[in-house]
């Protein structure tokens, strides 16, 4: 690596460390102070946590740990720290807010730029970046959950061209699972490994809407068959009756989207078919004969529960995957309409629980075999 490239590297870092932060900064900017500082729901935290953490998290992987200097702010580490302070007890917490909050983002950064001209761009940058682009995304998850105003453009997905009954027909095969050894990924993306599939099918693009609907109207929330055990006990404990808003209001061609995992388990039975398992989105996804479509307009969630691959590493800390393996959390493949690119990506995996429906998620179906009963067929 010549001279040449190692300023290229920094420049472009700098780069995107600031288009980040006017994203960041501009999607909240119309919003007040106090919705701010509000809990619009228990399991979001406010958004001037969100962007103190933004900072926090910042500060400790590039100035402390990369650069070797003292934390800015030691005495915000464990307000700021997701572990020590759960989601709920935050509203309660003295997070900073207003002109000490802004000062402390810009604070943080130019200690950031000082450590990155002199040490360069590293593995810790690309996983500051995403860290912040990933909570761009739980913020706007925030302001769904608390009937905030969206900024223009964004958690909308578009409309998809296609039909429901285009399947994507994959041969069994054994395929190599995950992100090879060179560049970032994120510990659980790794390490790559051997996947024996049977023969699937994928459907060509998400379902949209309109399909939906026809679940909804053809009594899919009122009707018991279609769901599981746990996915009817929380219907009823939340007294989910009905489909979410969007999909009412929402372009027919667009994919769905707020849709919890128990509903989309659900669809999928009603469909005749099944969701796919994260090991078949990703072969489907990076299958070169016959790939899917496009950046995704939506989360999908896969079959999947969140779990090891067999070698994991925890890197660069423990807390970032390995608390949260096991079956209570199901992973998302894809990215959705409000992700950065340059956070989802083909091994990228996402996880939440299987009642979460602020995500912006939603599903893309898949059977073992010829599908014989096209969620098309349904219509009728
Ligand atoms: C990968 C989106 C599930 O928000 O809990 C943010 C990302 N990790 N800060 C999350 C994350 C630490 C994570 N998800
Ligand atoms: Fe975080």
């Amino acid at each position: 690596v010549g001279v040449a490239q190692i300023l290229d590297g920094r420049a472009g870092m700098r780069e995107a460390l600031d288009g980040a932060r006017a994203r960041t900064l501009g999607l909240v900017a119309h919003l007040s102070d106090e919705d701010l500082e509000r809990v619009v729901d228990p399991i979001m935290s406010p958004i001037a946590w969100d962007l103190g953490h933004i900072a926090a998290y910042e500060d400790l992987w590039i100035a402390h740990r990369l650069g070797g200097l003292d934390m800015l702010r030691p005495d915000l580490a464990a307000l700021y720290d997701a572990f020590e302070t759960p989601r709920a007890v935050r509203g309660d917490l003295e997070f900073l807010r207003g002109a000490e909050l802004l000062a402390y983002l810009e604070a943080v950064r130019a200690r950031t730029v000082a450590v990155t001209a002199r040490d360069g761009a590293t593995d810790l940058h690309e996983l500051v970046l995403r860290h912040e682009l990933q909570h761009t995304e739980t913020m706007l998850q925030t302001m769904v959950l608390g009937g905030l105003p969206l900024p223009d453009g964004c958690g909308v997905p578009a409309p998809v061209a296609g039909r429901d009954d285009d399947w994507i027909a994959l041969p069994a095969a054994e395929f190599l699972m995950g992100a090879g050894p060179d560049g970032f990924a994120y510990d659980n993306e790794r390490p790559r490994h051997l996947v024996s599939l049977a023969a699937f099918r994928i459907a060509r693009r998400p379902v949209t809407n309109a399909t939906w609907l026809t679940f909804t109207e053809g009594g899919g929330y009122e009707r018991r068959p279609w769901w599981s055990h746990e996915a009817w006990m929380w219907k009823e404990e939340y007294d989910i009756g009905d489909c979410p808003e969007g999909v009412r209001t929402g372009d027919p061609d667009a994919p769905v989207v707020h849709v919890s995992w128990f509903e989309a388990d659900a669809f999928a039975r009603w469909a005749g078919a099944r969701l796919p398992t994260e090991a078949e989105w990703e072969r489907a996804a990076t299958w070169d004969l016959d790939p899917m479509d496009g950046p995704g307009q939506v989360w999908e969630w896969t079959a999947s529960a969140f779990l090891a691959y067999p070698g994991f590493r925890a890197y660069p800390y423990r807390e970032y995957s390995e608390p949260f393996f096991g079956d209570r959390y199901r992973v998302l493949r894809g990215g959705s309409c409000a992700t950065h690119p340059r956070v989802a990506g083909p091994t990228f995996r996402n996880w939440d629980l299987p009642q979460r429906r602020q995500l912006f998620a939603g599903l893309r179906l898949a059977t073992d075999h010829e599908p014989t009963n096209p969620t098309s067929g349904r219509t009728g």
